[in-house]
């Protein structure tokens, strides 16, 4: 089997022409062979309306999250991956993860106590949050439970599942806020300090322990999101944000933060969001997101149109740090090659990568794996199947395969690689 290496410049331009030679002969149809389906007017000849107060998208796009039949107030929406270009989710894209639906509160009325094992507790409005240092990160927030259908048994693996429907439980953003570390100089955490618990103000009252040694590197508390104040949905008017930790532990509409020195046992880190493993132990704690990848553009449900060049894309992360490669198969996992990763690559964040080659219309499992800077690689479905224990569902990270048919359509492959 041939090992595909990453096309050079001259190959690209010459499967380029081929295709562009192909679309001139298609008279009306578009790049991808779709016909256009509407006649807007010649915008050369009408006057078009005014400057708007708030802008909108094109009537012709039309995103939506993913939604399953039945979701109640205790139920999740999936960022569509595969309609995004670049790493930034717009914030109407955000995922959405409730545990007792969105709770509305008054930004007027609303305080962040401290207190615990501090020199002096305290309550923060919204406006004094905003008098400390601001400080941004762009990171991803993924919940624990994302891609969890992938853990099931093959058998039960959907093979018409898409890209956001599998792994939309991932999104990026750029959060503005304070740091905790910040906060915690001003009420004089105690050097006996060792968990903080994070309650929100929903009517789940979502509570987490947290280790100290995060809540004092890179912890934050953020009232912002993409440029504006944070969406209802992500926690308005205050989050806790821990860049590269499972979800759940990013408590949403936080109203309190107790300083202590012992984790605090919470419903969702004793009953839930806890790893049993084969022997019938547990893990607990398990907060790190592992390194991760997906392709999102030559999975379902694009269909190849033509013979010639494709790029494979997607979106590479790791709660560990940084990606440092991507490697992509076209054979199901016996030959690897590098994939090209665009700038910028960033901390705890989604990194974009791409890789072209050229499909002659033969049946292939293309894939995708992840190194983060630690190190760390994504583990085939066998492998994170032994690693994470028979007894639990969460941080699937398995890699992604996906096939392509000779005539052209794409499935989820899963099931063929797990067999
Ligand atoms: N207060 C509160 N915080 C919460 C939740 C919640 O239901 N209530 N859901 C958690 C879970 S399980 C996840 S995955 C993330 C989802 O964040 P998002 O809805 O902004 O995407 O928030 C976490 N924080
Ligand atoms: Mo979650």
């Amino acid at each position: 089997m041939k090992d595909f290496p990453l096309l050079d410049r001259r190959e690209v331009l010459k499967a380029g022409l081929r295709f562009s030679t192909a679309t001139l002969g298609m008279g009306a149809a578009g790049a991808f062979g779709q016909s256009v389906p509407f006649a807007p007017p010649d915008s050369t000849k009408v006057l078009g309306p005014p400057p708007s107060a708030l802008g909108q998208r094109s009537p012709f796009e039309t995103p939506q999250k993913f939604l399953r039949p039945g979701t109640a107030a205790a139920g999740a929406s999936f960022t569509p991956l595969e309609i995004l270009h670049g790493i930034i989710t717009p914030a109407d894209l955000h995922f959405e993860r409730h545990h007792a639906g969105i709770p509305v509160i008054d930004p007027g009325s609303f305080e962040l106590m401290i207190h615990g094992l501090v020199d002096r507790p305290m309550k923060f409005t919204l406006n004094d949050l905003k008098r400390f240092p601001a400080t941004s990160k762009i990171c991803f927030i993924e919940c624990s439970g994302n891609g969890r259908q992938a853990a099931s048994l093959p058998d039960g693996l959907p093979e018409d599942i898409t890209p956001g429907q599998l792994d939309g439980l991932f999104s990026v953003s750029e959060w503005t806020g304070v740091k905790l570390s910040t906060l915690l100089d001003e009420v004089g955490a105690s050097r006996r300090a060792t968990w903080m618990l994070a309650e929100g103000q929903d009517a789940a009252v979502m509570g987490r322990s947290i280790p100290m040694r995060k809540v004092l590197d890179d912890a934050m508390v953020v009232y912002a999101q993409n440029g504006e104040a944070i969406r209802p949905e992500q926690g308005y008017p205050l989050r806790l944000l821990l860049p590269g930790w499972e979800g759940n532990a990013n408590v949403k509409w936080l109203r309190r933060l107790e300083i202590s020195d012992a984790p605090f046992m919470m419903r969702d880190e004793t009953s839930k969001y806890t790893d049993a493993m084969a022997d019938g132990r547990m893990r607990m704690f398990t907060f790190e997101m592992a390194p991760k990848s997906l392709i999102t553009n030559l999975s379902y449900p694009y269909v190849m149109q033509r013979k010639g060049f494709h790029e494979i894309r997607g979106i590479a992360w790791s709660g560990g740090g940084k990606i440092a490669r991507v490697d992509i198969s076209l054979d199901g996992g016996r030959n690897w090659a590098r994939a090209a990763l665009q700038e910028p690559v960033l901390d705890k964040c989604a990194t974009c990568f791409r890789y072209g080659f050229d499909w002659q219309g033969e049946e292939r499992i293309i894939m995708s794996r992840a190194t983060d800077e630690q190190c760390n690689t994504q583990l085939g479905y066998v492998d994170n199947e032994a690693n994470r224990g028979p007894g639990t569902s969460y941080h699937n990270s398995a890699i992604r395969p996906w096939k392509i048919h000779a005539d052209g359509h794409i499935t989820f492959a899963m099931k063929e690689v797990a067999a």
